[in-house]
């Protein structure tokens, strides 16, 4: 896998999109014998097989149990149709699949890759059989294996009981959906092609009425294929939205000045919703010609979500576009009925459509990179975005290996890659709660603050804390705190009038130890089912969830920086979690659910919800 970007698989004049979307062959390999049988050589896989939709987690798609908790390898396969391949070259991208993937195309090994959440591609010209004909039958095979071990990430561990009892114990609480659960492409580009762009927007000069007067933009352009050493020519073209271009440049790194540039603007910065028009978008066009004088192209490539705009940390602000920036949202999981965390158009437009609805302008890609359609809605709406790895659970000191060290890497280096073009994504998140007391942690979040700042394009870097500010040893090294507390649900059960003084002394707390990191509660809540009540409240009910959050937002007001610029150092609140969304089952989980959703599960709201909407109006009504 290159640790290029991996452009996000666009159709232009020169590239041509095919969705491989669909039913495919699917069957268990619960022996794990499908490698030595040779399964991706046969002309079908071995029965029993069923359809299987991809997109999807492939756990809750039948009636049978063994599927929906097996641990193992799975198989897909199905046959397409590809395209003429003459002076083309055809890549297979997977958007994502969990966990361990390994791809054969006409029999033959075309790519593997280890994590969940980010896109893998290879190219399989070199395995389709001839050029000459109008396109040529290619037989896809993929295996699967959702088990996580101590050096994935997140990590697990596999207890193997009896022949017929397996269990996967992951330190974290989200079922381990798995499968193809993301998109799977067939692409075609030029062999010789633009391989990766990055574009940085963080240099914006303003006049003494803070317009911005112009804005620097620095690119890079990589060139791959077999030309890419003769003398291609590129061209650079910044488009303004009526397709006016208004920066252009050929050299293949450098600048764009921008006169007079339209920003970027999260929402929530005395705006009213939707955002769209303060979330300015250009398009970043570049063709790739045969050589210096010619006209012939050989490769068009756009990305439609430039937005300019700058971020900077002070001691206690964040501000976008030298802004006061605060983050009100709620975090969310890529989860949902039937499709587990299957990619779907429906649930992504309902995402945003309830954002917009709660008045949200934030969430954190709770506790892994998104599929990429979530960073283009953000773009668009609007919506500020934490990304965050794949390293929840770090919580026991044997996974703080040199072996997960090397992984988290690889993990940080392809997310950064993947999403740094947005300007919706704010910060980076390298891990959510991990055992970051332990005194492995200090030397392990020590090296990837050191390995992620150059990468961070502009970023500020954090993890989000569980431990105690007197027992962390890794935030040292990082840009801001960022803190779960669950005060009233998981400790002092049922004490709502408790929560005020336990939230504003931890933050005190917090803010004594590093006076010069802002702060951010990225999350709190309270299990609720939906339909229970209770007068005076009582966990588990709509009216406790409700004050469990007026209880918090009385600690917030008092050191928001929103609410007291000039001495706040309070810089968001993301309760946890915007929707109910599965885990295993057990004793604290009501139908195998993590209820602490403002909507259900099927997006309705809870009456908390409502509390939210109220709060988030008035926050952004703040001058
Ligand atoms: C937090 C975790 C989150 C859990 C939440 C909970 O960061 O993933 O879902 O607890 O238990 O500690 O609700």
């Amino acid at each position: 896998i290159s640790s290029h970007g991996l452009l996000y698989p666009h159709e232009t004049e020169t590239r041509q999109v095919k969705s491989l979307d669909g039913l495919w062959h699917f069957r268990l390999d619960e022996h794990a014998v499908g490698e030595s049988e040779r399964w991706f050589a046969l002309p079908e896989l071995p029965e029993p097989t069923i359809f299987m939709p991809v997109p999807a987690s492939f756990n809750d798609i039948t009636q049978n149990i063994t599927i929906h908790r097996h641990i193992g390898w799975v198989w897909y396969a199905r046959d397409v149709f590809v395209p003429k391949t003459a002076g083309l070259r055809w890549v297979l991208r997977f958007q994502a699949a969990h966990y361990e993937s390994r791809v054969w195309v006409n029999g033959q090994s075309a790519v593997n890759h280890s994590g969940g959440h980010l896109p893998f591609e290879g190219d399989i010209t070199p395995f389709i059989k001839n050029s000459n004909d109008v396109s040529s039958k290619v037989r896809i095979v993929v295996a699967v294996n959702n088990t996580l071990t101590p050096t994935t990430l997140p990590p697990g561990e596999l207890h193997i009981y009896s022949s017929t009892y397996r269990e996967l114990e992951t330190p974290f609480d989200f079922f381990n959906y798995a499968g193809i659960d993301r998109s799977v492409l067939l692409y075609s580009t030029s062999t010789t092609y633009i391989q990766d762009i990055t574009i940085d927007t963080q240099s914006i000069d303003y006049d003494a009425q803070h317009t911005a007067t112009s804005a620097t933009l620095t690119y890079s352009i990589t060139i791959a294929g077999s030309n890419s050493h003769n003398a291609v020519r590129v061209l650079i073209e910044l488009l303004d939205t009526e397709g006016v271009v208004v920066a252009n440049n050929t050299d293949s790194r450098s600048v764009l000045i921008v006169n007079k540039p339209n920003l970027w603007q999260p929402c929530g910065m005395n705006h009213t919703h939707p955002c769209t028009e303060h979330s300015y978008l250009y398009t970043l066009q570049v063709t790739l010609y045969n050589d210096a004088s010619s006209r012939e192209i050989l490769d068009i490539y756009r990305i439609n979500h430039i937005g300019i705009r700058t971020i900077r940390l002070t001691d206690s602000k964040f501000l976008v576009n030298e802004r006061l920036f605060y983050f009100h949202g709620a975090n969310a999981h890529e989860d949902s009925d039937i499709r587990g965390k299957g990619f779907d158009n429906v649930i992504l437009a309902k995402h945003f459509n309830l954002y917009g609805w709660l008045h949200g302008n934030a969430f954190r890609t709770s506790h892994y990179p998104y599929a990429d359609e979530f960073y283009h809605m953000a773009d668009r709406f609007g919506i500020a975005i934490i990304g965050e790895t794949p390293a929840v659970g770090l919580t026991k000191a044997h996974y703080f290996s040199p072996e997960t060290l090397a992984h988290h890497k690889q993990v940080i280096t392809e997310m950064i890659s993947r999403d740094r073009n947005h300007p919706s994504v704010l910060m980076w998140s390298l891990a959510n709660e991990p055992g970051s007391g332990l005194p492995e942690a200090k030397d392990y979040f020590s090296a990837i603050a050191n390995f992620t700042r150059p990468l961070a394009a502009g970023r500020p870097i954090t993890y989000v804390i569980s431990a105690s500010h007197n027992s962390d040893l890794g935030i040292q090294f990082f840009d801001m705190v960022c803190i779960n507390r669950y005060f009233g649900w998981y400790s002092q059960f049922g004490r709502i009038d408790q929560i005020p003084d336990l939230v504003t002394q931890e933050l005190a707390a917090w803010r004594q130890r590093f006076p010069t990191k802002p702060i951010l509660m990225s999350e709190y809540g309270a299990d609720t089912v939906p339909g229970l009540h209770s007068d005076p409240s009582m966990m588990f009910t709509e009216e406790y969830q409700k004050d469990y959050y007026l209880a918090y937002h009385s600690s917030f007001d008092n050191v928001s920086s929103l609410i007291h610029p000039t001495t706040g150092f309070f810089v968001g609140e993301l309760p946890w979690n915007m929707f109910d969304f599965a885990t295993d089952q057990s004793t604290i989980r009501v139908g195998g659910l993590n209820r602490k959703g403002l909507f259900t599960r099927q997006r309705q709201p809870k009456a908390a919800a409502f509390v939210i909407k109220y709060r988030y109006e008035q926050l952004e009504a703040v001058p």
